[in-house]
């Protein structure tokens, strides 16, 4: 399947900004064209991958080059085993009995290693969403149900239903830094269940 943009809605600066927010009903923005093959309506070539299937270095990517391959992460390549525990405090929502804080490293990685987190959902009949910033993760397992073959694609996002317990694994491939990781649910985000992961070079 091909998707290119042949057509788009153009704002002027006399336009009030709600109508730059909001075009009317019918405005053309996008098109996509399903076909066997990559369509190319420029006259110019696209670029030539600096590094196809592969990482180029700077993170930079350029139109046509393929992402990075799925690779399985295996169990021999982990070095450490951490547990967030998803519940409810106060009125509010917690990770390991805290709530968020912009300020607090919640885990701190090592960048190039990966890593065995277990997500468990104690909070009685809710359900989490949980989202992990900067990688895929990959699950290994679920408590109350047995994995379907789409579990094991990229995944940024793992529903923990009641009492669900999910082990996936991560790798930090790339980027060091702060980065986040919450339940989706956005009354819970906003009501703090959020935690920090800073990975380390
Ligand atoms: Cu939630």
């Amino acid at each position: 399947m091909t998707a290119r943009v042949i057509g788009r809605h153009a704002v002027t600066h006399t336009e009030p900004a709600i109508a730059m927010l909001a075009p009317p009903p019918g405005t053309p923005l996008m098109k996509f064209i399903v076909g066997p093959t990559i369509g190319n309506p420029s006259s110019q070539p696209f670029p030539k991958a600096a590094n196809p299937g592969g990482f180029n270095g700077d993170a930079t990517i350029e139109p046509g080059d393929p992402l990075r391959p799925h690779t399985p992460i295996t169990a021999a390549e982990i070095v450490r085993t951490r547990h967030f525990v998803f519940d409810r405090e106060d009125g509010a929502w917690t990770i390991n009995e805290r709530f968020f804080d912009p300020d607090r490293d919640d885990a701190d990685p090592d960048l190039g290693t990966a890593e065995r987190w277990i997500l468990e959902n104690d909070s009685g009949g809710w359900v989490h969403p949980i989202h992990i910033h900067l990688e895929a993760h990959q699950i290994q397992s679920l408590k109350e149900r047995p994995l379907e073959p789409q579990d094991a694609a990229k995944k940024d996002t793992v529903l923990l239903g009641p009492d669900e317990v999910a082990e996936v694994f991560m790798k930090f491939r790339t980027f060091p830094g702060r980065f986040v990781f919450h339940c989706h649910n956005i009354e819970h985000e906003d009501m703090r269940m959020m935690g920090v992961f800073h990975v380390y070079e």
